[in-house]
């Protein structure tokens, strides 16, 4: 016979489990953490780290940071930003004064005529890579737009260092960051991750001289 105060343990006993496997499922999931560090082995900043499984995701890639870049007191922000391929990005503009946002970039090609104060222009970004942002009139103002077709990406931090969670098996790890001295920006890394448990990977890259830019 179930009495009062030992359904009420029962229930409680329910609830410790309950947390139990929530833990147990947090501490179990596969987080991959990167460091990126320069060949001297200081700390890189706003490099994008990307893994591609060897068996592509199917589902839509969806983040969940505003796919915008503002202008602000003469600055694009933010300065990186990671995208799914075929998102509308917004520019818009919070300065007093007008910008004429472009890219050169193979395949995001596009410009936005001059444009002024609280205006928002946008665009679709549809090819996989990444487009270097520029302003016709204020050439201090850069940003980076790079377009992922999947959804194991991240940004290190100034101390180098990122975690993507859930990313697991065999695939390709990629580092990109604009100072990167390797072709397009980009050195890659075959590996195998595990199905649980955290992994961590490291990369020292060579970097070409900032020409005294903030970032
Ligand atoms: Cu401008």
């Amino acid at each position: 016979m179930f009495t009062p105060l030992r359904y009420k343990a029962g229930v409680r006993s329910v609830i410790i489990n309950l947390a139990a496997l929530v833990c147990a499922s947090a501490a179990h999931a596969a987080d991959l953490n990167v460091r990126v560090t320069s060949e001297a082995g200081a700390p890189v900043e706003n490099a994008v780290v990307t893994f591609m499984p060897a068996t592509r995701p199917t589902a839509p890639i969806r983040f969940d940071w505003a796919y915008q870049i503002a202008q602000r007191n003469l600055q694009f922000e933010p300065y990186i930003l990671i995208v799914p391929v075929g998102a509308e990005v917004r520019f818009p503009n919070l300065d007093r004064v007008r910008h004429h946002v472009y890219s050169f970039s193979n395949g995001n090609r596009f410009e936005l005529e001059l444009y002024g104060r609280d205006e928002t222009r946008s665009r679709r970004f549809t090819s996989v890579g990444v487009a270097a942002i520029g302003c016709n009139i204020h050439d201090q103002m850069q940003a980076y737009i790079v377009i992922v077709d999947t959804p194991f990406v991240g940004r290190t931090g100034a101390n180098g260092a990122v975690t993507i969670p859930g990313a697991s098996g065999p695939g390709e790890l990629r580092v990109w960051h604009p100072h990167l001295r390797a072709r397009g920006g980009v050195l890659t890394r075959a590996v195998t991750l595990p199905a649980a448990g955290a992994a961590q990977q490291a990369f020292a890259i060579p970097l070409r001289a900032s020409g005294g830019h903030a970032h």
